[in-house]
């Protein structure tokens, strides 16, 4: 893509509405733009880094089992009234009528909706075990919508449902799917923590918070530090359910835990003093296993293999899609803008031409960013007629992996400096190395 065709509508400062960092970097970058308090448009540059969050998900929930439908943003009020929830969720549930006067809703989340779903098609304990998802907008009408899309009132959630014969079975989905949530944090470039946590409006008994260490954070965490050095989740641990458990375990039984729930002398018998953290953080996440809340209200019943009547034993599993976006800039910039993750990096490389109207810069520059297209790599090229400074900053603001300068001095030594943004390592290379180096990057 080339700037000069790109709709990104960058500012040079930020609106003064804008109180935390990522929101004022996302504001700047021209990622988003408000409709009204908590409720946003998403522009190119934003949208596609929501994207690139939601493919991760998909792969890794695709991994362990998940079928990706999508379910619809209004939903009948009836099944909220036969859950008990209809009532019970309060100020935060949009309600609406239609032309007929039928009551319905903007979903807050799904569990009835796809508990409907389950009794009207699934009756045998063979259908079972049933991973189903989906990626979809929610609406809650938050008090204090703030902090851009990390508080909004209308936000992007992959939220997952579980159905399962028993007890026993649901619990080692829930496992798998907490160990699953660990694999999909790791790869956005985050370093999450899963805190256990208060189960609030969903229900159950069991419930993890994911949350990521920030001081703009809405949580407040206390954790034994051991949770930061674990290693990453391999791949290969979902083949076996015993491998599964001991992970899980290991994660589970460290203390970590919001502080609505914070037990002082747990805490000071479960770790030792110099692992004690308490720190501000951002929930990314939340996992809950709540066994036969819906299903024995709505009536999802299943047959066993003695010719029972069931209840199924469901669990939920939310990420917040759009939250991540801010938290993930909260986790990871400077104070010259962003620094992308390279999975979630919205172009891969920035080529800057610093001397457009050059003959050899123009066409070096173009050579440069079309070898890169070819070689497969999402590039934005800075071909407009700015000053080299505003170029500078602007591709620092935008927080790209890598940018390509060319300029007179390349004319000279046919060499082109590369920079890596996030460590600011700058070195120089020659045309096809260049090229060569990148890819490999990112293949
Ligand atoms: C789990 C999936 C649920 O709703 N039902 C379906 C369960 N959980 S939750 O904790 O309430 O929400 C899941 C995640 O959604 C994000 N989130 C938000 N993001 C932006 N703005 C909001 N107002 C908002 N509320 C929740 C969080 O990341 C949360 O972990």
């Amino acid at each position: 893509m080339k700037i000069s065709q790109f709709f990104l509508p960058t500012l040079k400062e930020a609106p003064s509405e804008a109180q935390v960092i990522s929101h004022q970097l996302m504001l700047r970058s021209g990622m988003i733009k408000q409709s009204s308090a908590g409720i946003y448009s998403w522009l190119p540059l934003g949208f596609k880094v929501l994207k690139k969050i939601e493919e991760i998900i998909r792969c890794e929930q695709d991994y362990i089992g998940g079928q990706e439908i999508l379910m619809p943003t209004i939903q009948p009020a009836d099944l909220w009234i036969e859950s008990g929830r209809y009532e019970d969720y309060g100020q935060e549930m949009l309600r609406i009528k239609d032309r007929s006067n039928r009551d319905l809703l903007y979903g807050p989340t799904n569990e009835e909706l796809i508990t409907d779903i389950f009794r009207t098609h699934l009756k045998s304990y063979k259908d079972l075990p049933l991973l189903l998802y989906h990626i979809q907008w929610k609406f809650r009408d938050e008090l204090r919508p703030r902090y851009g899309v990390m508080r909004g009132r209308e936000f992007l959630m992959k939220d997952s449902y579980s159905f399962d014969l028993d007890m026993n079975q649901s619990r080692l989905t829930y496992q798998k799917n907490f160990l699953s949530y660990l694999r999909i944090f790791s790869k956005l470039g985050l370093k999450a923590v899963p805190v256990k946590a208060n189960p609030g409006p969903i229900g159950g008994d069991l419930s993890h918070e994911f949350v990521i260490l920030a001081p703009n954070g809405e949580s407040d965490i206390f954790f034994d530090k051991k949770l930061l050095e674990f290693e990453s989740i391999s791949k290969d641990i979902f083949l076996d359910k015993n491998l599964v458990e001991k992970e899980y375990n290991k994660w589970a039984k460290c203390y970590a835990v919001t502080d609505d729930i914070h037990n002082e002398k747990e805490y000071n018998k479960l770790t030792t003093p110099e692992n004690r953290v308490n720190s501000r953080a951002i929930e990314v996440g939340h996992v809950f296993y709540f066994g036969t809340k819906y299903s024995k209200s709505m009536g999802a019943n299943l047959i066993n293999n003695k010719g029972e009547q069931l209840p199924v034993h469901m669990g939920s599993y939310g990420i917040g899609v759009s939250r991540l976006v801010g938290a993930i800039i909260e986790y990871s910039h400077d104070d010259k803008g962003i620094i992308w993750p390279e999975n979630v990096a919205p172009f891969s490389v920035g080529i800057l031409n610093l001397k457009k109207g050059d003959e050899y810069c123009d066409k070096m520059s173009e050579l440069v960013y079309q070898n890169l297209l070819i070689a497969g790599l999402e590039v934005l090229y800075d071909d407009t007629s700015e000053r080299a400074g505003s170029k500078f900053a602007n591709m620092d603001l935008i927080g790209l992996p890598y940018q390509v300068f060319i300029g007179s001095k390349s004319k000279d030594n046919g060499l082109f400096e590369i920079k890596e943004r996030a460590t600011n390592k700058r070195y120089f290379l020659k045309l096809e190395s260049l090229i060569n180096h990148l890819t490999e990057k990112f293949n």
